[in-house]
Formats: structure tokens, C-alpha cells, sequence
């Protein structure tokens, strides 16, 4: 495929260390290294996590004000209100606070906005509709943090507000609120926790609990739900939210919830062990269909229910609006790949594609497949009426939020992070947007692509994966943002035999020896773009390993280089 292979450089002095320290190969300790783990005891972390990384946890800012007004609350019986938000870290978050609060109290309920109609956050319309049912204590959680307005009009009716939000606080105006519980400094902005919004709700669902001397730790039975929401938010995974990925995938495995139970039988996929990848795929797009396509109340209901007929009920609701979500993705995508106009658009270095009526739900995931395919930043829009409202998605090296700043003037409204932003703007603007952001950034895009080359993180032989070496492999799971599946490099490999497998052909199986090791190697979706490697007899792979049902290992091929 030709693009440059980088094997990642380490610090020999560390290297020996973790070696020595914790008897590890001298790859799996690159491994740790290229994580950012350093030191024996990280390493120890690391391998082992502890539930105990969320310890101290309950002394984040505003926390100590927030358990008084829910003591408070819960004491003089106050209808408290769970205010979330539509996707996967905003429906666990607020059904971990509800299912929490209703042991203690029939006053709780519940209230997410759609993505339609309120839009995300608590917006001046969301707080006037919270308003009607006249709530004492609202609490936000996955959002919250920028809310001002929503924020006035609470307080201005009287409402008491608790903010418990992980987004990113702009210091120099926070919304007014009783309390804010935040996983930055609110002064200096500086991250205190990776915690996601469902995280975060455990987090203070437990320093609740013990606040109010409640007998049992409400840890263990919200570990799933944490899990789901810090998998699919695609929050870091690693100390305090790798300890609630492994232990949430655990819990789902032994006993799993309803609702989790329920989403798997739906897909057609009981029986099967859950890890990340099975809830960035299967498990997350269910939950968060609903909120693409129609109102997230249905995924809530699920996320609420211990009746298992119901919870299928709501699961099979949920498949269904999963293949409508797929439509929808999938006619947007043919609409960009036929027609001229959109496709001289994906020559840009920033692409800026838009369309009529295309539904705001699915930009994002459109957003997403075309910036992986292009490797550049794509905003994709939604053009009702006279207004589009659309979805960015970056590239490593280079912040949204910088490219959608240097054209403010264009946009209605924008916001967002580093890799995921939205924007609301004139239509006629958008020929504006697109010229703007290239002629400011296209040169910067496409040196940041020519140079992206295809990090290693050590080169092994076949010999090498052994059965220690899975061992320690799988101790390095779950797999996810910031801590990905290892890339290995494997130089001279023969191509033995070869046959394409799957729906119409579409993957590549290789049988491969070096030396005196035979192994197997697959490339997904190899049908279009490996077809020189059934010319070839001779190849360096870059490959992830994994293991199938049987527990042998193979070959998960990412990239190729040929020599004969
Ligand atoms: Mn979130």
C-alpha cells in the first residue's frame, strides 16, 4: 500500500527497566512504553487495574457542595430531575443517577432532550420545558458545563441546579449553579480525570452512597452502564477508565443487565462475550439510534428496565431504528459518491460536503467514515430551509475547533472538541466555508497527511507469538482510545496459499510461513485494495494479532510491504 512504516522509538534506559522490573519481553515492555507507561509501578497498574485508581476521585471540585443539596434533597423529599443527553455517555450517565436516587426517593424523573428539537445541553428551550414540571433540584450530567442560558432560566424560577459535566469549562463564564462538579480545574482548566459523563455519575452515585451512609457500595451494579458510556464516548482507556472498561466487560460477561442481555438478543448476537470492540459496534449504535432517528426515550426506557419481555421489546425497537440509522447513513454516502459536484468536493485537503434534507442524526458517523477513508478533516451538512446544521470530524495534529474559530464570522453557532464539532450556518455560506477553510488550512492538512506514516510498535518474528506472548497480549485489553490492539511488523513472510472468504469475497486469507512457522493472516475488506498481494510470493506485513473462536492466533493485516 506504500505508506512509510514507522517503528516507534523508546528510551533503552526505560525499556531495561520495565524489563527487568516487571519480567516482561522486551516487547511487550515497548508496548507499555509507547502507552506512556514508564515506570514499573504504572506498568503494574496497567497490567493488573485496580478499582482502587478511583480512589479520590470524590474530592473533584464542587463535589462536596453537591452531596450536601442532594442530602438535603433527598432529606426534605425535593422532586429532583435527571437532565442528560442523547447519546450513549448522556442516557448511562442519567439512568446510573436515576436508578441510584430512586432508593431513596419516588420524587426522581427524568428528562433528555432531542437532538430535533431542544438540541444538545441544557438550552434555554430544554429549561423551559424542565420547568413545567416543576422540579426543586435539577442535576445535568454529560452536560451542563456551557449551559448559561438553560442555567439562568432554572435559577431565575428558583430551581436549585447541580452540574455534573466532563466537558471542557470556559472559566471566564460558568453558568451560575449550586454546584458544579467538574473533571477539569475550573480555574485553570487543567484535567484532574479522563472520566467520562457516565463515569463521573458512579463516581458520584458512590461518594453519595457513602455521604448518606448507605450500607452497600453502589459500585458494583453500575459498572456495565459506566463501561458503556466511557467505551462509546471514546474517552481514553486508561487508569480510572480502564479499570471501569475491564471490570464493566466483566460484569456484562458474568451477569449481565437486562438491557445488555436484551440489545444482544436483538442483534442476533446471545451467547457472545462482550469486550470494547463488541460495544463500539453492536451494543453503542443501538443506544444511540434512537436519539439519531427518532427521540432517545426508548434507549432510556431500556437502560431502565429489569423486566427482560419489556427490555427486548425496547431492544427490538432499538435494532429497528439501528437499520434506519444505517439507511439513512448509507443513501447519504451514495448521494456524496454520485454526483459530481459533492465529488469534486472530497478533492479538497478540508472537505466540505452538503446536501438537501440529509438527516443531522447521521452526519457525524458520516463525517467520520469519509475523514478515516480520506484521511483529512470533513464536514459534512444538513440543508433545511434556509439553515444547515453539520458535523466535523478531524484528523490527528489538527483541532476543528481552529479551523471552525478562523471562520466565526460564517456560522450561526459552532462548538465542540479537538476531533468532533458541530456548526449551524446560512446556507448560502457554506461555498464560503469551504473556500475559507482550504485556503487556510489545505496546505496544512496535506503536509499533516503525506508525512502520517504508519506507527510500529515493535517488529516480531512469527516464532515469537507463543503462548506467553497471547497471555501477556491479552492482558493488555480492552482495547480503545489511547491504549489501541498493538501494531507488530513481520518482515519476509511467504504467501503460501490464498483465498478470498466473507459476504461477496470481500476478505483475504493468506496461509504464511517464515522459516519453519506457519501462521495465518487476514486482510478485512481486502477485496479492493489487496489485490497485488495475490500477485506476490514474497511480503513485510504490519498486522494486529487476535485470536479466533478456537483461542489460536492469526494475523490482522493492516498493511503490507511487497518484495517479490
Ligand atoms: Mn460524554
Amino acid at each position: 500500500m506504500g505508506k512509510r512504516w514507522q517503528i516507534r522509538k523508546v528510551n533503552e534506559a526505560y525499556l531495561q527497566r520495565l524489563v527487568d522490573n516487571l519480567g516482561l519481553p522486551p516487547v511487550f515492555a515497548r508496548i507499555l512504553l509507547n502507552r506512556g507507561i514508564t515506570t514499573p509501578e504504572s506498568g503494574r497498574d496497567f497490567l493488573s487495574p485496580s478499582l482502587k485508581s478511583l480512589e479520590g476521585l470524590e474530592r473533584l471540585p464542587g463535589m462536596a457542595q453537591a452531596l450536601a443539596l442532594f442530602g438535603r434533597a433527598l432529606r426534605e423529599d425535593w422532586r429532583i430531575l435527571v437532565f442528560g443527553d442523547y447519546d450513549v455517555d448522556g442516557l448511562t450517565a442519567s439512568a446510573i443517577l436515576v436508578r441510584f436516587l430512586r432508593e431513596f426517593s419516588k420524587n426522581i424523573e427524568v428528562y433528555i432532550p432531542s437532538r430535533f428539537v431542544e438540541g444538545y445541553g441544557l438550552t434555554e428551550k430544554a429549561a423551559l420545558q424542565v420547568l413545567v414540571r416543576k422540579p426543586h433540584l435539577v442535576v445535568t450530567v454529560d452536560c451542563g458545563i456551557r449551559d448559561r442560558d438553560g442555567a439562568r432560566v432554572l435559577r431565575k424560577h428558583g430551581v436549585r441546579l447541580v452540574i455534573l459535566d466532563h466537558h471542557l469549562p470556559e472559566p471566564s463564564s460558568l453558568p451560575e449553579a449550586d454546584a458544579i462538579v467538574s473533571t477539569f480545574d475550573l480555574g485553570t482548566q487543567k484535567p484532574l480525570s479522563l472520566l467520562s459523563g457516565a463515569g463521573l455519575a458512579l463516581v458520584f452515585v458512590r461518594a453519595l452512597a457513602a455521604f448518606l451512609g448507605f450500607p452497600r457500595d453502589p459500585l458494583e451494579g453500575f459498572l456495565d452502564l459506566a463501561c458503556l458510556g466511557t467505551v462509546a464516548d471514546v474517552v481514553p482507556l486508561l487508569s480510572e477508565n480502564r479499570a471501569i472498561a475491564m471490570y464493566g466487560l466483566d460484569l456484562m460477561n458474568r451477569c449481565p443487565s437486562v438491557a445488555v442481555q436484551a440489545l444482544l438478543e436483538a442483534a442476533g448476537l446471545e451467547g457472545r462475550g462482550v469486550d470494547a470492540e463488541a460495544v463500539s459496534f453492536f451494543l453503542a449504535p443501538r443506544i444511540n439510534a434512537a436519539g439519531r432517528i427518532e427521540h432517545p426515550k426508548v434507549a432510556l426506557e431500556l437502560l431502565l428496565c429489569d423486566d427482560y419481555g419489556k427490555a427486548l421489546e425496547y431492544a427490538q425497537c432499538l435494532n429497528r431504528l439501528n437499520t434506519k440509522r444505517q439507511r439513512d447513513e448509507d443513501r447519504i454516502l451514495e448521494e456524496i459518491f454520485q454526483d459530481e459536484t459533492k465529488l469534486e468536493c472530497l478533492e479538497d485537503e478540508v472537505i466540505v460536503l452538503s446536501g438537501e434534507n440529509w438527516n443531522i442524526g447521521v452526519l457525524g458517523i458520516v463525517a467520520s467514515r469519509l475523514s478515516e477513508r480520506f484521511m483529512r478533516p470533513v464536514f459534512v451538512c444538513g440543508v433545511h430551509g434556509d439553515i444547515a446544521v453539520g458535523s466535523g470530524r478531524s484528523v490527528e495534529g489538527l483541532s476543528l475547533l481552529e479551523i471552525l474559530e478562523s471562520c466565526a464570522p460564517l456560522f450561526l453557532r459552532y462548538g465542540g472538541h479537538e476531533m468532533a464539532a458541530g456548526l449551524k450556518i446560512p446556507r448560502e455560506n457554506i461555498p464560503h466555508f469551504r473556500k475559507e477553510a482550504n485556503r487556510r488550512f489545505g496546505e496544512r492538512v496535506r503536509s499533516l497527511r503525506l508525512s502520517r506514516g504508519l506507527v510500529v510498535d515493535a517488529v516480531v518474528g512469527l516464532a515469537d507469538i507463543d503462548g506467553r506472548f497471547l497471555e501477556l497480549w491479552e492482558k493488555l485489553k480492552p482495547f480503545g482510545e489511547k491504549n489501541p490492539s498493538p501494531l507488530f511488523a513481520t518482515l519476509n513472510v511467504m504467501l503460501v496459499e490464498r483465498w478470498a472468504w466473507g459476504k461477496g469475497g470481500n476478505h483475504l486469507r493468506f496461509l504464511i510461513r517464515q522459516g519453519k512457522e506457519w501462521q495465518e493472516a487476514v486482510v478485512f475488506g481486502g477485496k479492493e485494495r489487496a489485490g497485488e498481494l495475490f500477485e506476490s510470493s514474497l511480503v513485510d506485513l504490519a498486522f494486529e494479532v487476535d485470536v479466533n473462536a478456537l483461542r489460536s492466533p492469526y494475523l490482522k493485516v493492516q498493511d503490507w510491504r511487497i518484495k517479490k
